[in-house]
């Protein structure tokens, strides 16, 4: 084959290992295929059954049930790749899609990692480095140092007083709202970040901590990017995850309700030039707390997000497609003044869990009905007959819809929940359904608390 200058001999593989398993395996092992790729799917034990081993060219069993032995073993899956012929892998989202040594490792074995360089994954992981590479860029931040805080108690005193109270001590090695501590007022300054240095050291074997402003109302908005090696990037729009619980998103919607072009586009552009600054590939997703019409970014991913899909409809743009070809070289093929945004969506993630604990409900589903119609879009992994294990996440779903406007997808996602049945498990599909009945949900009136609230009162009622 002629090597063209679209394309470096770096990048170029004809099979790919999915190094997951569940609905983003399935997801891409479709965008593989339309892009004419191969596919190796590789499972754990309690995986064996799973239709999506059967779809794949070829699928390898590389370890126990326990994802510390199978999905998280990054020796057996450099095997596996060289076992099958694999040229690139990859990571999906969680797993080891955020591990820097992993990327480095495929990287060295001669393998594409479907994702940015590994220096950029670190960079990221430590959210100091991250805050830094982002002021650099212009990205507006939330107040505080980019810096790690010092030992110094007066110094530390000063830094909060100059920030003003309440503010917030997280963990450089933390994200995903693991190792934080909101701080009211001084008096319990030392206390709590005493307390989250201990916690850091433990869990992220690193004791670095840095301090912001909190933020106690705000919406979480973020950005997704897509960049080539070549100096290219684009932002495709941006979406809301407002609605969590415990930091586990719960519904997704593009783009974000009120938030009008004018006073997203510049940050948009702001993200654009940060990747461009420091050399991005691949898919990205920059996360912003949104509070009194002004935006402040707390974090970067540097995977596939599981709610990509929202950003699919909204902007056409097959985002994993993207991603691959990005992957193996390819310049961009649109600009930023390609991308547009048409009507709304909306994901719901639909998990196998007891309704009152939230706790993983595993076992048989014994009849599943899934919604059609114009507008509706179901990715999983899930079968009657489908045995959810209790050794992973709970998600079995996600229910996608489009729709001119947003008021219409609300309607479609309504329909749509109300065309899915899933018996033999317990979901929160009847949680979902109310939740798309509730009038501030409908007004577009939430924050980032708004759906735990919500739960509370209705567990009163
Ligand atoms: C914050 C914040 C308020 N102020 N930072 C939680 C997850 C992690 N990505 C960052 N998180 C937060 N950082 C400042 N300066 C509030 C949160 C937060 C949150 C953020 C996004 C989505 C849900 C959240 C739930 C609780 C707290």
């Amino acid at each position: 084959m002629l090597e063209t200058p679209e394309q470096s001999a770096a990048g170029r593989f004809d099979t790919v290992l999915i190094a997951n398993r569940g609905e983003i395996a399935v997801r891409i092992q479709h965008a593989c295929r339309e892009l004419g790729l191969k596919t190796v799917a590789i499972c754990s034990e309690a995986d064996r059954e799973a239709p999506y081993g059967s779809t794949a060219d070829r699928f390898l069993c590389i370890g126990p049930s326990s994802a510390a032995k199978s999905y998280l073993n990054q020796d057996a899956i450099l095997l596996a790749a060289r076992l099958a012929g694999a040229g690139a892998i990859h990571p999906g989202y969680g797993f080891l899609s955020e591990n820097a040594a992993f990327a480095d490792a495929a990287e060295k074995a001669g393998l594409t990692f479907i994702g940015p360089t590994s220096s950029s994954i670190a960079t990221m992981g430590d959210k100091i480095s991250a805050k830094r590479a982002m002021m650099a860029a212009g990205v507006p931040c939330v107040p505080g140092p980019d810096t790690a805080l010092p030992d110094d108690p007066d110094t530390i005193e000063r830094i909060a007083l100059e920030i003003g109270y309440p503010v917030i001590i997280k963990a450089a090695g933390g994200g995903g709202g693991r190792g934080m501590r909101v701080v009211p007022k001084a008096d319990v300054l030392h206390e709590a970040i005493a307390l989250t240095r201990e916690e850091a050291r433990k869990a992220f074997g690193s004791p670095s901590l840095y301090m912001e402003k909190f933020l106690e109302h705000p919406r979480h908005i973020e950005i997704q990017v897509i960049c080539d090696d070549h100096g290219n990037a684009v932002w495709l729009g941006h979406r809301d995850c407002s609605m969590q619980r415990r930091h586990q998103k719960v519904v997704e919607e593009a783009p974000a309700a009120g938030i009008v072009p004018d006073i997203i586009q510049p940050v948009g552009m702001a993200c654009v030039q940060a990747c461009l600054q420091i050399g991005y590939r691949g898919v990205g997703t920059f996360e912003f707390l949104y509070e009194d019409g002004a935006f402040y970014f707390i974090e970067m991913n540097t995977r596939l997000q599981v709610e990509h899909p929202v950003t699919e409809m909204t902007s056409g743009v097959d985002i994993v497609q993207a991603q691959i070809k990005a992957a193996q070289g390819h310049v961009l093929d649109l600009n930023q003044g390609d991308v547009t945004c048409e009507g709304h969506s909306f994901e719901c993630r639909i998990n196998a869990e007891d309704p009152n604990s939230f706790l993983p409900s595993a076992g048989v589903v014994t009849h599943l009905a899934l919604p059609t119609g114009p507008g509706i879009r179901v990715d999983t992994h899930i079968h009657a007959g489908y045995k959810v294990s209790p050794y992973y996440d709970s998600l079995i779903a996600k229910l996608i819809v489009h729709a001119p406007t947003r008021a219409e997808a609300m309607a479609r996602m309504r329909e749509a929940l109300a065309g899915t049945e899933v018996e033999g498990i317990s979901t929160n599909i009847p949680f979902l359904r109310a939740l798309f009945e509730d009038g501030a949900f409908a007004q577009g009136e939430t924050d980032i608390h708004y759906l735990e609230q919500w739960l509370k009162l209705r567990r009163a009622a």
